[in-house]
């Protein structure tokens, strides 16, 4: 027997299996199909992390298991490579960013291929190439086309440090997500997508797939839909009403002042009636420093002004109550006024408590001295009048059923979801294709003209007057308009990186098609994604979008599905040796390229399905890698064992339909780590049993083979096994053949049950009678034994004297 030497027979096997196209996915759409799908990378010039093969290898398990149960199967990769740090290098290199990618890609790929993954490399995409980009351009403008895409001076989030624009999603409290840095807010125009439309549907749709639970409360929370009502409420001696949002129109009674947002409008139109107006201007310019984040954390102390000249009146009591100006009220949502309630609500309390005004319980329950009462299951209506008596929900029904009638109120449902900011000031992103011309406005570029390219520029430097590059290239800017044939200049801005992901499962499915993104039929068959794996931290924007997307493309007839993924699960993130997240700085960093030459490509990936659970985060351990690849050096020494036979050996054919029904669930339930435990376990019984069969070991290959590919091939074809291991079949199991055989007998002495034994439903007499004597033993022990029998499966009977 040769030595078990990865590094030689992995290379071996990539070569067949890319040779041999023996993973590519076919156009036979008699087959039944499966599309595993796992998050394409963003190629920085870091190269692969071993954070990445972690949910890699575990789709790569299914991908190949289905290939093996007989699906014809589309497991495809490809690089989400425009973006920031490539353009950050390239400025700082002087490397055209086209340059930099193109390295990227090349070292990323070369990487994965080292690790033996049954991609379907023919399909391989990449969102920076024109041919690809072209699709998301022509999206692109049929969202435009649709009043989807519209321009809008907004106040947007601005990275000071990117010198670009954030949608709000990119902003984590308070500090752009990729480089950390202060944002803050400018007024720009900018590109916008209509994502807001789509908010019902993004929730409601949740009830068709099969996401994990967490998954599916981060997109509900994201989109924030929340069910209330907006009130009138009169400014005494005013015409005009102050219109509120409330999710608690229930507690009406108890609103013991108002509140709007430093930048409500009513604020300037009264201002002459004002008294204290220079000190309500100085809080909105203090105000307009903080972000939204920082206004209304819970954490924070609140502060206002309460407006001199003006007060409300509550409309179910006519009681006069004042009106303050506070931060914690933003304007962006619901009506950018506020009935506050301290009795009920946290902020309200923690407010009037630091101004003295007064709390009036409305809900019983709880004490309001001491902190707001929010319960909103139990507890009945005090103190308010036509309601007082009812519930939350009967409270909240009938209130709103009377300020309809009443015409000073509505239901109103209210998102947190903002519109989409589109546009980004760089360089290296899809042209946003669009002239604006002054005669027919903004006025898309013509299909034909597709795709738009990058020009080539000198400079990708971000202008500091906030404009993109591209804005510098005079002959790229200056057009025609499409429409009137007049003068007109292109849009510089272009698009956001999460553009090209937004759809980047379509394309594999036709990646070459030239007419369509891809061909109806194509689509037909392999929609939806069976089963997306990805990281946690893209369950709430990359996920909306694309559903996003994927809705709009449905309802253009694009698409067939409604939902672009059926299923989505997401992995943890894996951890430096000591716990803490791998990064330079830290001194943390595997690097994956090392353990692949060190231990090789099946060790890497068997030890990352088994470091844990999979949707937990874990550590790295130097030591557990070894013991993987001790495993494997124990697969490989098995041939010593084998000997000829076609059965299952007696012993074991328990053991190994119960494994393969182990592995076989577990591979699809994200429990690979218990999955390669119970290998191990049925390995250590082979080892006992000293010898074994071709038949024992070809399953046991067979069950390893998805987690490591390389080795159980090489393992077959030295046993001769027919075709390649990728063709063969998943073994299957016989459910009657994995319960042990075993059943309680119970023992009787002299007439009473004094012990029950387990036996083989096939035990003879003798091992019978032994076990019985020995259960019972200290019935028997120095008495004469009289009689002995064995009903066998029912009963063992002695008597003694
Ligand atoms: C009175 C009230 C009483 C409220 C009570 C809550 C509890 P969600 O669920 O997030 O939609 N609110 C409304 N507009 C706001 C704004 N522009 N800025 C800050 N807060 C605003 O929350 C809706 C609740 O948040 C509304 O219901 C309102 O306070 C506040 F016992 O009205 B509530
Ligand atoms: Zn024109």
């Amino acid at each position: 027997m040769k030595s078990y030497n990865p590094k030689e027979i992995e290379k071996k096997w990539q070569k067949i299996w890319e040779d041999n196209k023996a993973f590519a996915a076919t156009e036979d759409y008699s087959k039944p199909k499966y599309y595993a799908l796992v998050e394409f990378p963003y190629p920085s010039g870091q190269g692969l992390h071993v954070g990445h093969p972690r949910p890699y290898t575990a789709l790569d398990i299914v991908a190949r298991k289905r290939r093996m149960q007989g699906y014809n199967v589309l497991y495809p990769m490809g690089w989400d490579a425009f973006g920031l740090p490539t353009e950050n290098y390239a400025i700082k290199n002087k490397i055209h960013p086209r340059e930099v990618t193109k390295n990227n890609v090349a070292r990323f790929k070369a990487q994965l291929q080292a690790l033996g993954y049954s991609f379907d490399w023919d399909r391989e995409v990449n969102t920076t190439d024109p041919e690809y980009y072209k699709w998301t351009q022509w999206i692109f403008l049929k969202l435009f086309k649709k009043g989807l895409a519209y321009k809008s001076e907004m106040p947007i989030n601005w990275c000071t440090s990117c010198k670009c624009g954030l949608a709000n999603e990119e902003v984590v409290n308070g500090v752009c997500e990729r480089c950390g840095s202060e944002v803050v807010r400018k007024v720009k125009s900018q590109w916008m997508l209509k994502i807001t439309k789509y908010a019902d549907r993004l929730i409601d749709d949740l009830a068709d797939v099969d996401y994990i639970e967490r998954v599916k409360v981060s997109q509900k929370n994201w989109i924030g839909r929340s069910h209330g009502a907006e009130v009138d409420f009169s400014i005494k001696d005013k015409e005009e009403k102050l219109r509120i949002y409330t999710t608690r129109p229930d507690t009406l009674f108890g609103v013991t002042y108002m509140v709007v947002s430093p930048e409500h409008p009513y604020l300037d139109k009264y201002k002459d009636e004002i008294a204290n107006w220079d000190e309500i201007v100085a809080y909105r310019e203090a105000a307009a420093r903080k972000s939204d984040f920082e206004r209304t954390e819970l954490a924070k102390d609140k502060t206002g002004v309460e407006i001199q000249g003006l007060t409300a009146i509550n409309p179910v009591n006519d009681q006069e109550i004042p009106i303050w100006v506070s931060d914690y009220v933003l304007m962006s949502y619901g009506t950018g006024a506020i009935m506050a309630v301290p009795a009920h609500d946290d902020r309200d309390w923690e407010f009037a408590k630091k101004f003295d005004i007064p709390i009036v319980e409305v809900i019983e329950g709880g004490n309001v001295e001491e902190a707001a009462f929010t319960d909103v299951q139990t507890g009945t209506l005090v103190n308010s009048g036509f309601i007082t008596g009812l519930s939350v929900e009967e409270a909240k029904k009938k209130i709103t059923e009377w300020l309809q009638e009443k015409k000073i109120g509505e239901a109103k449902t209210n998102f947190k979801l903002r519109d989409w900011v589109f546009s980004r000031q760089r360089y290296w992103g899809e042209p946003i294709p669009i002239v604006k011309c002054e005669k027919c406005g903004y006025v898309p570029v013509p299909e034909e003209e597709l795709p738009l390219q990058l020009p080539e520029v000198d400079n990708y430097e971000p202008t500091d007057n906030g404009e993109s590059p591209l804005a510098k290239i005079e002959d790229w800017v200056n057009t025609t308009c499409p429409c009137c044939g007049g003068k007109a200049v292109r849009e510089t801005d272009t698009m956001p990186q999460w553009a090209g992901s937004s759809w980047y499962f379509l394309r594999y499915i036709d990646p070459t098609n030239k007419e369509a993104l891809a061909s109806k039929e194509a689509l037909e068959y392999w929609l939806p994604v069976d089963w997306y794996n990805g990281g946690m931290e893209h369950t709430t924007l990359h996920l909306l979008y694309s559903r996003f997307w994927h809705k709009f493309l449905f309802d253009e007839g694009v698409v067939p599905t409604k939902e672009p993924y059926q299923k989505r699960t997401s992995h943890g993130m894996i951890l430096g040796e000591n716990g803490e997240k791998m990064s330079k700085s830290r001194g943390n960093v595997v690097n994956p390229d090392d353990i692949v030459n060190d231990y090789g490509a099946d060790t890497l990936r068997t030890y990352e399905m088994f470091i844990g659970t999979f949707d937990a985060a874990a550590a790295w351990s130097e030591d557990g890698v070894k013991g993987c690849r001790r495993f494997l050096e124990r697969v490989w020494k098995l041939q010593e064992l084998v000997v000829d036979g076609d059965e299952y050996t007696k012993d074991l054919e328990t053991k190994i339909h119960q494994t393969i029904k182990k592995v076989s669930n577990d591979f699809e339930t994200l429990k690979y780590n218990t999955a390669i435990a119970a290998m191990m376990a049925l390995i250590n019984d082979f080892y006992k049993a000293e010898k074994i069969t071709k038949a024992d070991f070809k399953t046991l290959i067979t069950l390893l083979n998805p987690v490591a590919p390389h080795i159980t091939e090489e393992l077959w074809e030295i046993f001769g096994f027919e075709g390649r291991i990728y063709e063969t079949s998943w073994p299957e199991y016989d459910e009657a053949k994995t319960v042990e055989k075993v059943q309680e007998i119970a023992v009787q002495i002299n007439g009473k049950v004094r012990a029950t034994v387990g036996l083989a439903i096939d035990a003879d007499k003798d091992t019978a009678l032994a076990a019985g004597k020995e259960a019972a033993a200290r019935w028997i022990e120095g008495k004469d034994l009289v009689k002995e029998i064995y009903v066998p499966g029912r009963i063992i009977n002695i008597v003694v004297k």
